[in-house]
């Protein structure tokens, strides 16, 4: 059996209303291995300067054309978020199951999505869709620019 790398990132408004114990938690029970981690703020200035090398553009490339992109920017670099790998034997579409359908209001009861949230855009959780894309977000994200200082409740990344 196949063991398998997933991005899960959990996004500004799930920081912000204090969700990151109860969806590491998810899928701690589920039986999958947390192998990196880490919280993640970057600016807009930051992210023009570094363009299209930037870890959540790049995360993003395949909805650059969807007209919601812009909004989806913004709120991305709203605040903090929390980068984590995660690794187990179909850990894609299982975290995808745990996380529920993109649309909220569609997602069932029991998933992330489902009981959090009821928002398209700040829909607290990202998931990986497949392997590939899983194994190319986790790379990405290990390469992102700058050093993460700490300030209270806030990630602030400096420099390159
Ligand atoms: O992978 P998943 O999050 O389930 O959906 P995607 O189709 O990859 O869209 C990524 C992201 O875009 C979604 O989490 C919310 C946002 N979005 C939006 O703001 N408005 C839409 N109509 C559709 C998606
Ligand atoms: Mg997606």
């Amino acid at each position: 059996e196949q063991v398998d790398q997933t991005y899960i990132m959990v996004k500004p408004d799930g920081v912000q209303h204090g969700l990151v114990g109860e969806i590491i938690s998810r899928f701690e029970k589920k039986g999958f291995k947390l192998t990196d981690l880490k919280l993640f703020k970057c600016s807009k200035e930051l992210a023009e300067a570094y363009c299209d090398c930037l870890w959540f553009q790049e995360h993003y490339k395949d909805l650059k054309q969807k007209s919601f992109f812009p909004k989806l920017i913004d709120y991305i670099t709203s605040g903090p978020v929390v980068c984590m790998a995660w690794e187990g034997v179909g850990v894609v579409a299982s975290a995808r199951k745990l996380i529920g359908a993109t649309y909220p209001l569609q997602a069932e009861p029991d998933t992330i999505k489902g009981d959090l949230t009821v928002q398209t855009r700040r829909n607290v959780v990202h998931g990986s869709d497949n392997p590939e894309n899983g194994k190319h977000e986790i790379e990405v994200k290990s390469r992102a620019p700058g050093k993460i200082i700490l300030t209270g409740e806030h990630a602030v990344v400096h420099g390159s």
